[in-house]
């Protein structure tokens, strides 16, 4: 009998939208409890400013995640030290858990190289905007990993949107043929840019595909926290420690809801109504762990303004600091993508130069 497997209708949920218990809460303890409220205080924080350095000119572009806290924070809180995170371009709140800092994620939206940095002890990969291409990288670390004879999980992030992609079929396929310690976990926040999720696929859910692949499948609701953590350690442990009749792989679909922009180059309001927002809205992750950590006894008026002026004054910092970096010259967009830089890509930097010099930086800002 399986662990996970859930009926299409079947959402894993732990705790309601006003917080209230309705499911097994997960074993976590006090500490974790608030760190997984104040990390996702922090994502959001930091999700609102990024948004206004943007709009200030002070960044190039960003991709928004408020709405998306309980889905990374609650699922990232499963992994263990030694597993790996692959995320897609909308994970930094995740990301910050794992130890890829704020700066870091700042610098890399300014078009920074140094933003690629990623510390080695985070086991994160790096960004990946193609969509998909994380997938296959994701299996094949997986299984490399097996075969080494370790004990790691690989999760991999991505959206719905991502599983029309054959890189997505072609990812779930391997790892289930190949058995590999993998958790696909898809963040259908409802919209690839302006598709909706029903454009997307004729299927019931996303979670329904793992049956195609032989592996299992699950729903969870993708804006409570709890939920997430506890189907995500059960997918990492079932990664590691299969029972006698399983496969390693899980495709995890975790429903929520992009509160803004897909990215800050975006108009949402062309292509959804401000009531579907709303109603969204009303199922916010920070809010619902608050209550139910409010109700435990675990936070109250006191520690929740201490963890707002901690996560002000973190995110400021991070902005600082990040503005504090000398802008990139232009010119490095040709660079750090080959070792050797082939003849083509040097005769476009080469013009570029010479374009520069002839017209100046004005000629190429203009409207
Ligand atoms: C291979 C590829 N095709 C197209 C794009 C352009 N693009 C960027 S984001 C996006 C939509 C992705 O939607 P989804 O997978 O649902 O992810 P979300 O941003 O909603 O998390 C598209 C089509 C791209 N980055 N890569
Ligand atoms: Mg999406």
């Amino acid at each position: 009998m399986s662990t996970l497997q859930h009926d299409p209708d079947d959402r894993v949920q732990v705790l309601d939208e006003d917080g209230e218990v309705v499911g097994d809460v997960p074993d976590l303890s006090e500490d974790d409890l608030v760190g997984m409220y104040r990390h996702m205080r922090l994502a959001r924080h930091f999700d609102q400013r990024a948004v206004s350095l943007q709009r200030q000119g002070r960044m190039g572009t960003y991709p928004p995640l408020s709405g998306q806290e309980g889905a990374q924070i609650g699922s990232v809180y499963a992994l263990e030290e030694d597993d790996w995170m692959f995320p897609s371009y909308r994970e930094h709140g995740g990301a910050l858990v794992r130890g890829v800092g704020l700066k870091q994620t700042l610098l890399y939206w300014m078009g920074h190289e140094e933003g690629n940095k990623i510390p080695a002890e985070a086991n994160v990969f790096p960004v990946a905007v193609p969509i998909a291409t994380q997938i296959p990288h994701a299996t094949g670390a997986a299984w490399a990993s097996r075969l080494q004879g370790e004990a790691k999980a690989f999760i991999c992030y991505f959206g719905d949107g991502a599983t029309s992609e054959g890189d997505f079929h072609e990812g779930l396929n391997f790892a289930g043929v190949f058995d590999a310690p993998a958790v696909f976990f898809c963040n259908n926040n409802q919209w690839a840019i302006s598709v909706p999720r029903e454009r997307q696929t004729a299927s019931e859910t996303i979670a329904q595909k793992a049956g195609a692949y032989g592996i299992e499948g699950v729903q969870v609701d993708g804006m409570d926290p709890l939920a997430v953590y506890k189907v995500t350690k059960q997918a990492v442990e079932k990664a590691k420690n299969p029972g006698e009749d399983e496969l390693r792989p899980t495709l995890i679909e975790a429903v929520q809801y992009r509160f803004g922009a897909h990215t800050t180059a975006d108009d949402p309001t062309v292509y959804r109504d401000d009531d579907e927002v709303e109603r969204w809205k009303a199922k916010d992750p920070i809010p619902r762990l608050e209550a139910y950590l409010r109700g435990e006894g675990i936070l109250d008026d006191e520690r929740v303004d201490e963890i707002t002026e901690e996560v002000e004054g973190a995110v400021a910092d991070a902005i600082k600091e990040a503005e504090a970096v000398t802008r990139p010259e232009p010119e490095e967009i040709f660079a750090h993508v080959f070792a050797d830089m082939p003849e083509h890509v040097r005769e476009q930097r080469d013009a570029f130069e010479a374009l520069r010099e002839k017209y100046g930086d004005e000629a190429f800002l203009r409207e």
